[in-house]
């Protein structure tokens, strides 16, 4: 049985993600491990949120609650949202869970042991009255570069500039406003990631079949300017896990925690360790190559900004720890999802987020769209229009319209039972031969990821046989031979089954609707269309469903339009 581990990028604990985040990294992420489990892969898939660094302390403050309460609830909203689209995750972890603190310290540790740590002094921002250094978010001031006055510590969100908070102009704190700051020394750590290049740039060029996306941004990281730089995986913050030498303190570190994107990473591991722990399985047969992982395939989901990480910084962490741990064998990239002209934003509160979605539709609709127009080779852009086009067109009369003429049609000649009768002929034969070639496709197009050619080619075998319908017209053909309609109609009923177990990955919801409808628990993967054409015998009892897929109206596309378009609360 093959393995496959699949891990999507952890989204920050700060507020609830919108849809390009969720099409970013873990709707394809769930797609692909429901696709996987439905081949007969044995999956382990892992997703948890990122809960360290500034802006979980930050948005913590803004709500008034210990940032350990605060991240404790909002994992708990990201998670029944999780719920809400259908995420299959094996287990949807935290990063801030004893076993990330273990695992994170444990890679520090050996990172040190191989001499690929450096304690560096470097100058920081410290507030007097607020007895604390300042990183990142924790000061703004008027950015150097454009003049624009809310800069952060980190990077200008007007210009875009990345800065370092010793760069800003009237630098001010975010935690209380003072402006009596200093520059004092502080100690951190830094990864020799400079010392990993040869090492890196072998393991990317070792990899193969991985997209121009992925492979490209990394050898830009690897080669351009000076190189692959050493990183500060340390910052003076209270929030986070605390430095140490795996189970022993780090003279000199005290009061110093790791930075957010050396622990994040890790997480994928603590989070199959968390799995292991609640359900008393092994997680190192899926991470450790001396314990079993060595037949694993690894593949990450991810936007694109999120790549250098991946493709460096969380490699170096591994390679570096010089033992046997499983690295990634596929990365999947995603472009930006924009939103109706402009981009998805969450500080003004612009576009859909997941809440407001599963407000406004059942998951489905949204899984459909969000996947068939995933922006994998360039940024895409969600409008209603488009989304009432395609919901309307492809769910409601392609999809829908099938189920609900097939069985209706049934019920009301021949009862809600597969009929009996007539042999199958030539344009049956055509259908089949028609939907073997459109499932080798959609095969293919799965194993490679390709989600848009995948939901291409699932479309256009739901459009064959929506064609056969047409063309067999078992409602004419009943008048004259209804031996012949009955035969029609029970390949109709057993396609109904077959497109459930085929469009399950996409959109769990009405596949499962549609196998309940068809009375069956039969959900195996066809190997032959012929064999699965069969599966619902004659006399075998069905029900007619509810309607799977309404059509989005005008006037609600105007509301939704309008409801988005401006400022969340
Ligand atoms: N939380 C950024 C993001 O959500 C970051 C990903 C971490 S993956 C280890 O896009
Ligand atoms: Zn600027």
């Amino acid at each position: 049985m093959p393995r496959t581990l699949i891990t999507s990028a952890i989204p920050y604990i700060n507020g609830i993600k919108h849809l390009g985040n969720l099409v970013g990294s873990q709707l394809p992420a769930d797609l692909y491990a429901r696709y996987c489990r439905a081949r007969g892969h044995e999956v382990m898939f892992i997703c948890a949120t990122d809960e360290h660094g500034t802006p979980a302390e930050l948005a913590a403050a803004k709500a008034g609650k210990p940032v350990a309460e605060y991240c404790a609830e909002m994992w708990q909203v990201q998670k029944d949202l999780a719920d809400g689209f259908r995420l299959s995750f094996d287990h949807f972890g935290r990063s801030s869970s004893p076993q990330n603190h273990r695992l994170t310290q444990h890679f520090a540790g050996r990172l040190d042991a191989a001499g690929l740590i450096d304690e560096r002094t470097s100058e920081q921002v410290y507030s007097v009255a607020d007895g604390r250094f300042l990183p990142d978010r924790y000061i703004e001031g008027t950015c150097p570069n454009c003049g624009f006055e809310d800069a952060r510590g980190d990077q200008c969100d007007n210009c875009g500039k990345l800065l370092d908070p010793t760069d800003l102009i009237e630098p001010r704190s975010t935690v209380s406003g003072a402006t009596d700051l200093e520059v004092r020394e502080t100690k951190h750590l830094f990864l020799r990631q400079s010392q990993l290049k040869d090492r890196l740039d072998q393991w990317i060029d070792s990899q193969e079949g991985w997209p121009v996306l992925t492979t490209s941004i990394a050898k830009k990281w690897l080669h351009d300017g000076d190189g692959l730089q050493d990183r500060g995986i340390t910052r003076d913050l209270d929030w986070g896990i605390p430095v140490r030498k795996g189970d022993a303190p780090w003279p000199g570190m005290e009061g110093k925690v790791f930075y957010v994107w050396f622990d994040a990473p890790i997480e994928y591991i603590a989070g199959t360790a968390e799995w292991a722990d609640a359900t008393g399985g092994d997680w190192e047969r899926w991470w450790r190559t001396d314990k079993g992982a060595d037949d694993v395939r690894y593949v990450q989901f991810m936007g694109k900004d999120n790549v250098p990480f991946h493709t460096l910084s969380f490699p170096a962490t591994l390679l570096g720890s010089g033992e046997p741990w499983k690295t990634v064998d596929y990365l999947k990239s995603l472009n930006y999802l924009n939103y109706d002209g402009g981009q998805f934003s969450t500080s003004r509160g612009r576009g859909v987020f997941m809440d407001q979605a599963l407000d406004v539709l059942p998951s489905d609709y949204w899984r459909w769209w969000l996947l068939s127009r995933a922006p994998e080779s360039s940024d895409t852009e969600f409008t209603w229009e488009a989304f009432q086009t395609d919901v309307n067109k492809d769910l409601a009369d392609v999809l829908g319209n099938f189920v609900s003429r097939v069985t209706k049609f049934c019920r009301s000649k021949f009862g809600e039972t597969v009929p009996e009768g007539g042999t199958p002929g030539a344009p049956e034969a055509a259908l089949i031969a028609r939907l073997s070639e459109g499932l080798a496709t959609y095969e293919r197009h799965m194993d490679a990821i390709e989600i848009r050619k995948a939901a291409g080619a699932l479309r256009a075998l739901w459009v064959a046989g929506n064609e056969y319908l047409q063309d067999a017209a078992p409602w004419s053909t009943f008048k004259t031979e209804p031996e012949h309609a009955a035969m029609q109609i029970r390949l109709a009923l057993n396609l109904i089954r077959l497109y459930a177990v085929l469009s399950r990955p996409f959109i769990p919801d009405a596949a499962a609707a549609m196998l309940r409808a068809m009375g069956t628990e039969d959900d195996g993967w066809p190997d032959d269309v012929s064999a699965a054409l069969a599966v619902l015998a004659p006399g075998h009892a069905f029900e007619v469903p509810e309607v799977l897929f309404s059509k989005i109206t005008d006037a609600q596309r105007e509301e939704w339009a309008t409801r988005f378009a401006g400022k969340r609360e």
